[in-house]
């Protein structure tokens, strides 16, 4: 809960997507006079933004009006708007304070809330925070980045004992009070850096997680991360780092390939890594982090034994489809970046077929060529990074193909594949240059393969 009052203030929100919508519709529920703005005007979004005619929230649709905006005693912005346009910089200039919608939310929450951050793992390690919450009946709500905006949860909290939020960095940018009881940093890799200057204003844009946070909280980091690491180690707040390298009095590591929590030196095993039911080094990171959360919470072992047993991960991220033939088919359309990829690659055993390409967010792909080198065998190219991706990695694969369609990518995967062979799509870049989404992506994956497996029997 926050000191900020909105009752009778005038404010702002930019953006008309599910966070504008979801924080329009509270802020006027708690007495603001709100004003929407959303500078795309079609169909579609009249349509959707039509929501706030029946709760009386004025808005406009195809601008950002400065008279209006600039007007405003708040401005609350979407995490897809730069704060580096026009509008918002002369708003700066003019000393109206400026949040993000996962900041406003938190002023109506009094519950304590888990953070989650991270460039990869957050959708999945919120999810399973959620199911073994769930095992032990503590009524929890996973709620932020995954897709239900903070805000919407609002009007729910009271029947609920914790929220569990994924936190994007673009979300950080304009917290004030936001502050977790327990915040989590997975890992930070180069992505988004058509948003930020260099990695390191990323990094420390992910570190404004912790920036509320005192000594009677906790802070749960990567310490296997050697720049998350370095600059967590002197932060004033109880650390209980995670690792697969090292071992801590406080924090949760691995021991005789089993999960370990301790806390002040007392060790408590939880479970034996093969007996997790998600696969990949990645997921053992995604797990120990889940564990040391609610470890705090005084969860219980069994139940946290049981529910990483049985935690299937989400759909599209290496998610299993099929087997035709030999052939095996991953579809991973949520790998956006390199860094997932390389997870992707690591997991597999055998010859790898991969699908890559997308809108190109300028990633570092010489990370993933000595990965590519060992296992992939043919390497097929689509969407507007394709050019880059080939420029980059020529030399590596004794096959590179550049397909200009989707499906024709995958059909060239399948005449490339024998027996014995995965077929990958993690492609290491954003969808929107071909599909509205990650998810259109990879249903269109599936269904191609589900296709292919119909035209076979
Ligand atoms: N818009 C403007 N002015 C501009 C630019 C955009 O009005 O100058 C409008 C767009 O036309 C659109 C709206 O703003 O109508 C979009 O806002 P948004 O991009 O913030 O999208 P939301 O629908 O509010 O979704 C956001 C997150 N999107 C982004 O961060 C880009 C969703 O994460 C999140 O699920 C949702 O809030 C609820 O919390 C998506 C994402 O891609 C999945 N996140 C990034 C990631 O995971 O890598 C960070
Ligand atoms: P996020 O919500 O951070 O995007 P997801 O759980 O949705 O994370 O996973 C996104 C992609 O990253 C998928 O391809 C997934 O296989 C991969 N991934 C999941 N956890 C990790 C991790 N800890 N490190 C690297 N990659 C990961």
């Amino acid at each position: 809960m926050s000191e900020i009052s909105v009752t009778g203030k005038k404010i702002s929100v930019m953006g008309g997507g599910l966070s504008g919508i979801s924080a329009s519709i509270m802020l006027q529920s708690k007495g603001a006079d709100v004003f929407l703005s959303e500078i795309e005007d079609n169909e579609e979004k009249r349509k959707t933004l039509s929501l706030l005619d029946t709760k009386n929230i004025k808005y406009e649709l195809g601008k950002h009006s400065p008279e209006k905006i600039l007007d405003s005693e708040i401005i609350i912005i979407s995490p897809g708007i730069s704060p580096d346009i026009p509008i918002i910089k002369e708003a700066v200039k003019q000393n109206i304070p400026i949040y993000s919608e996962l900041e406003a939310a938190s002023w109506f929450c009094d519950l304590p809330i888990i953070a989650v951050t991270g460039t990869n793992g957050k959708s999945t390690t919120v999810n399973l925070l959620g199911e073994i919450f769930s095992a032990q009946r503590i009524k929890n709500i996973v709620v932020g980045n995954i897709g239900q905006p903070f805000s919407d949860a609002i009007e729910i909290i009271k029947e609920k004992e914790i929220v569990i939020s994924e936190v994007s960095s673009f979300q950080l940018e304009k917290i004030h009070s936001f502050h977790p009881k327990i915040s989590i940093l997975l890992n930070v890799t180069c992505d988004h850096m058509d948003r930020y200057k260099n990695f390191d204003e990323y990094l420390k844009t992910k570190m404004k997680i912790t920036q509320n946070q005192t000594i009677d909280d906790f802070y749960i980091f990567n310490y296997d991360d050697e720049y998350i690491n370095k600059i967590s180690k002197n932060l004033e707040i109880p650390l209980f780092p995670i690792s697969m390298k090292e071992k801590f009095e406080n924090g949760t590591y691995l021991e005789n390939s089993g999960i370990i929590f301790s806390k002040n030196g007392l060790k408590e095993k939880i479970i034996q890594i093969d007996d997790i039911l998600l696969k990949g080094d990645h997921n053992i990171y995604n797990c120990m982090a889940a564990v040391d959360a609610v470890k705090i919470y005084n969860s219980i072992n069994e139940k946290i034994a049981h529910s990483l047993k049985s935690f299937k991960g989400l759909e599209h991220r290496f998610e299993f489809v099929d087997s035709i033939e030999g052939v095996n088919f991953i579809n991973d359309s949520k790998a956006t970046n390199v860094d997932s990829v390389f997870y992707a690659l690591k997991s597999i055993r055998n010859r790898v077929i991969l699908l890559a390409g997308g809108r190109d967010k300028k990633g570092d792909l010489s990370v993933l060529s000595s990965l590519i080198k060992e296992k992939v065998k043919t390497l097929i190219l689509f969407g507007e990074a394709a050019e880059r991706m080939q420029k980059e990695w020529t030399n590596l694969s004794p096959n590179i193909i550049l397909s200009d369609s989707f499906e024709d990518a995958f059909n060239k995967a399948r005449v490339s594949a024998e027996k014995g062979d995965t077929i990958l799509l993690s492609p290491a870049c954003s969808s929107f240059d071909m599909f509205k989404n990650f998810e259109e992506r990879g249903e269109k994956f599936k269904e191609l393969v589900k296709r292919l497996k119909e035209d076979n029997e």
